[in-house]
């Protein structure tokens, strides 16, 4: 009975933990996208430049990105399909064909 009382308080703790933090509105999350230089960096950020987009940073070496957003105002799906609309690859879309044509040749990365 004890023991019953104690798993249930953990799960009270545990979903109000949860709720708390997907209950802010800022988020910040990280994720791949394909990319070679500082141009690319530039043209990646700048896709970003949206409404909801607090902060973007991507980073050359690891070609990883943080991006930290209002979650009411824009989800993380729309903000990879802005990256993808520019022509880079990321983690869930294909960058867009004809954008990745366009990019400076140093820009076109290796696709996947
Ligand atoms: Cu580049």
């Amino acid at each position: 009975m004890r023991n019953l009382f104690l798993k249930t308080s953990l799960l009270v703790v545990l979903f109000a933990f949860l709720s708390a933090t997907t209950n802010s509105p800022h988020v910040t999350s990280t994720f791949k996208v394909w990319g070679n230089c500082g141009t690319c960096k530039k043209t990646i950020e700048g896709s970003l430049k949206v409404k909801g987009v607090e902060k973007a940073d991507w980073n050359v070496k690891t070609k990883m990105i943080a991006v930290t957003y209002d979650s009411t105002k824009i989800s993380l799906d729309q903000i990879q399909k802005h990256i993808a609309a520019v022509g880079y690859d990321t983690d869930k879309y294909k960058g867009d064909d004809k954008a990745y044509s366009k990019l400076n040749a140093c820009c076109q990365y290796e696709r996947k």
